[in-house]
Protein backbone atom coordinates (compact mmCIF):
# COMPACT_ATOMS: atom_id res chain seq x y z
CA UNK A 1 0.00 0.00 0.00
CA UNK A 2 1.05 3.04 -0.65
CA UNK A 3 0.86 5.46 3.05
CA UNK A 4 0.42 9.05 3.82
CA UNK A 5 2.00 9.71 7.21
CA UNK A 6 0.80 12.52 9.05
CA UNK A 7 2.29 14.87 11.53
CA UNK A 8 1.83 15.51 15.19
CA UNK A 9 1.95 13.92 18.49
CA UNK A 10 -0.58 11.72 17.24
CA UNK A 11 0.47 10.65 13.83
CA UNK A 12 3.93 10.00 15.56
CA UNK A 13 2.39 7.17 17.44
CA UNK A 14 1.11 5.80 14.69
CA UNK A 15 4.41 5.78 12.55
CA UNK A 16 6.10 4.40 14.89
CA UNK A 17 3.57 1.42 15.17
CA UNK A 18 3.76 0.86 11.10
CA UNK A 19 7.56 0.89 11.65
CA UNK A 20 6.79 -2.02 14.47
CA UNK A 21 4.55 -3.66 11.43
CA UNK A 22 7.83 -3.29 8.47
CA UNK A 23 10.06 -4.55 10.75
CA UNK A 24 7.77 -7.29 10.87
CA UNK A 25 7.96 -7.91 7.42
CA UNK A 26 4.71 -5.86 6.40
CA UNK A 27 5.75 -3.68 2.60
CA UNK A 28 4.30 -0.41 2.28
CA UNK A 29 5.69 3.21 0.32
CA UNK A 30 5.10 5.98 2.48
CA UNK A 31 4.58 9.79 1.84
CA UNK A 32 4.95 11.56 4.66
CA UNK A 33 3.43 15.89 5.82
CA UNK A 34 6.66 17.07 7.45
CA UNK A 35 10.20 16.77 7.65
CA UNK A 36 10.04 15.46 11.28
CA UNK A 37 7.52 12.41 9.90
CA UNK A 38 9.77 11.89 7.06
CA UNK A 39 12.53 11.36 9.48
CA UNK A 40 11.13 9.43 11.88
CA UNK A 41 9.27 6.91 9.13
CA UNK A 42 12.74 6.90 7.77
CA UNK A 43 14.60 5.96 11.27
CA UNK A 44 11.74 3.64 11.49
CA UNK A 45 12.19 1.23 8.41
CA UNK A 46 10.13 3.04 6.79
CA UNK A 47 10.22 3.54 2.82
CA UNK A 48 9.86 6.91 2.42
CA UNK A 49 8.95 8.73 -1.26
CA UNK A 50 7.80 11.66 -3.08
CA UNK A 51 4.13 11.93 -4.11
CA UNK A 52 3.24 10.33 -7.35
CA UNK A 53 0.62 10.68 -9.48
CA UNK A 54 -0.98 7.28 -8.66
CA UNK A 55 -1.81 8.86 -5.27
CA UNK A 56 -2.44 7.49 -2.19
CA UNK A 57 -4.27 4.24 -0.74
CA UNK A 58 -4.85 5.71 2.68
CA UNK A 59 -3.53 8.76 5.04
CA UNK A 60 -3.61 8.59 8.26
CA UNK A 61 -3.21 12.29 10.97
CA UNK A 62 -4.00 13.63 13.79
CA UNK A 63 -6.30 17.10 14.72
CA UNK A 64 -6.28 19.79 17.11
CA UNK A 65 -10.09 19.37 17.61
CA UNK A 66 -13.18 18.19 16.56
CA UNK A 67 -17.04 18.77 16.72
CA UNK A 68 -19.74 16.78 17.23
CA UNK A 69 -20.50 17.33 13.48
CA UNK A 70 -16.84 15.42 12.68
CA UNK A 71 -15.59 18.41 11.18
CA UNK A 72 -11.85 19.80 12.53
CA UNK A 73 -9.44 22.39 12.87
CA UNK A 74 -6.11 20.95 11.60
CA UNK A 75 -2.56 22.86 11.25
CA UNK A 76 -1.12 23.59 15.09
CA UNK A 77 1.69 21.48 14.02
CA UNK A 78 2.60 23.75 10.96
CA UNK A 79 1.87 21.05 7.82
CA UNK A 80 -1.21 22.41 6.94
CA UNK A 81 -0.50 22.53 3.33
CA UNK A 82 1.19 18.94 2.73
CA UNK A 83 -1.58 17.36 5.03
CA UNK A 84 -3.85 18.54 2.35
CA UNK A 85 -1.85 17.68 -0.52
CA UNK A 86 -1.42 14.27 1.36
CA UNK A 87 -5.29 13.86 2.17
CA UNK A 88 -6.40 15.24 -1.21
CA UNK A 89 -4.40 12.89 -2.64
CA UNK A 90 -5.72 9.21 -0.95
CA UNK A 91 -8.56 6.83 -1.43
CA UNK A 92 -9.21 6.40 2.55
CA UNK A 93 -8.50 9.30 4.78
CA UNK A 94 -8.34 7.95 8.65
CA UNK A 95 -7.92 10.69 11.70
CA UNK A 96 -7.18 9.55 15.30
CA UNK A 97 -7.85 11.61 18.17
CA UNK A 98 -8.14 11.07 21.77
CA UNK A 99 -11.43 12.13 23.94
CA UNK A 100 -8.99 15.39 24.76
CA UNK A 101 -9.90 17.01 21.52
CA UNK A 102 -13.50 16.40 21.65
CA UNK A 103 -14.74 19.86 21.26
CA UNK A 104 -18.60 21.04 21.83
CA UNK A 105 -17.33 23.90 19.07
CA UNK A 106 -14.46 24.72 17.08
CA UNK A 107 -12.17 27.41 17.33
CA UNK A 108 -10.27 29.72 14.62
CA UNK A 109 -7.26 28.50 12.21
CA UNK A 110 -5.72 29.95 9.07
CA UNK A 111 -2.96 29.10 7.52
CA UNK A 112 -1.53 31.59 4.72
CA UNK A 113 0.88 30.88 2.23
CA UNK A 114 1.69 33.85 0.30
CA UNK A 115 4.19 36.49 2.21
CA UNK A 116 3.96 38.76 -0.47
CA UNK A 117 0.30 39.67 0.46
CA UNK A 118 0.69 38.78 4.35
CA UNK A 119 -0.88 41.99 6.15
CA UNK A 120 -3.21 42.38 3.44
CA UNK A 121 -4.31 38.47 4.03
CA UNK A 122 -4.26 39.26 7.69
CA UNK A 123 -6.62 42.14 7.46
CA UNK A 124 -8.88 40.43 4.80
CA UNK A 125 -9.64 37.75 7.15
CA UNK A 126 -10.00 40.22 10.01
CA UNK A 127 -12.56 42.15 7.81
CA UNK A 128 -14.79 39.08 6.54
CA UNK A 129 -14.34 36.96 9.86
CA UNK A 130 -14.91 39.76 12.73
CA UNK A 131 -11.92 37.58 14.16
CA UNK A 132 -8.41 38.50 15.12
CA UNK A 133 -5.60 36.76 13.65
CA UNK A 134 -2.05 37.11 13.96
CA UNK A 135 1.13 35.35 12.49
CA UNK A 136 2.59 32.31 14.73
CA UNK A 137 5.80 32.81 16.31
CA UNK A 138 8.39 30.34 17.65
CA UNK A 139 10.16 29.97 20.76
CA UNK A 140 13.03 32.59 19.74
CA UNK A 141 9.99 35.20 19.41
CA UNK A 142 10.61 35.18 15.25
CA UNK A 143 8.10 34.46 13.20
CA UNK A 144 7.08 30.62 12.63
CA UNK A 145 7.87 29.66 8.91
CA UNK A 146 6.73 25.67 7.90
CA UNK A 147 8.42 22.86 6.09
CA UNK A 148 7.41 24.43 2.77
CA UNK A 149 8.57 28.26 3.50
CA UNK A 150 4.73 29.54 4.77
CA UNK A 151 3.95 31.34 7.03
CA UNK A 152 1.32 30.36 9.95
CA UNK A 153 -2.05 32.53 10.68
CA UNK A 154 -4.25 31.63 14.13
CA UNK A 155 -7.59 32.83 15.65
CA UNK A 156 -8.40 31.95 18.32
CA UNK A 157 -10.46 34.76 19.71
CA UNK A 158 -14.18 32.97 19.69
CA UNK A 159 -15.86 29.60 19.24
CA UNK A 160 -16.54 28.84 15.37
CA UNK A 161 -20.59 28.49 15.03
CA UNK A 162 -20.29 27.75 11.14
CA UNK A 163 -16.80 26.15 10.16
CA UNK A 164 -18.17 25.22 6.93
CA UNK A 165 -19.71 28.15 5.72
CA UNK A 166 -16.06 30.04 7.25
CA UNK A 167 -14.53 26.89 5.45
CA UNK A 168 -16.20 28.30 2.10
CA UNK A 169 -15.38 31.62 2.04
CA UNK A 170 -11.85 31.51 2.24
CA UNK A 171 -11.81 29.03 -0.28
CA UNK A 172 -13.74 31.58 -2.60
CA UNK A 173 -12.19 34.94 -1.40
CA UNK A 174 -9.87 35.76 -4.45
CA UNK A 175 -8.02 38.36 -1.88
CA UNK A 176 -6.50 35.47 -0.11
CA UNK A 177 -4.01 33.10 -0.77
CA UNK A 178 -4.70 30.49 -3.72
CA UNK A 179 -3.13 27.69 -1.23
CA UNK A 180 -4.89 29.30 1.81
CA UNK A 181 -7.27 27.02 3.75
CA UNK A 182 -9.45 27.62 6.53
CA UNK A 183 -8.49 24.49 9.16
CA UNK A 184 -12.26 24.02 10.22
C1 LIG B 1 -0.12 19.20 12.02
O1 LIG B 1 -0.01 20.30 11.19
C2 LIG B 1 -1.46 19.13 12.65
O2 LIG B 1 -2.51 19.18 11.76
C3 LIG B 1 -1.58 17.96 13.57
O3 LIG B 1 -2.10 16.84 12.94
C4 LIG B 1 -2.45 18.39 14.68
O4 LIG B 1 -1.92 19.61 15.15
C5 LIG B 1 -2.53 17.37 15.79
O5 LIG B 1 -1.32 17.30 16.46
P1 LIG B 1 -1.20 16.45 17.79
O6 LIG B 1 -1.48 15.03 17.45
O7 LIG B 1 0.22 16.68 18.24
O8 LIG B 1 -2.17 17.00 18.78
Amino acid sequence: MRVGLGTGSTARWFILGLAERVRQGLTIRAVATSLASASLATEGGILVEELGADGLDIAVDGADSVDPALRLIKGRGGAMLREKIVAASAARYVVIVDAGKYMPSLCGGFRSSDPVRERQTLRTLAERTSMAFAFRTGPDGRPFITDNGNLVADSEDRALHDPSALAEMIRSSPELPATGSSSG
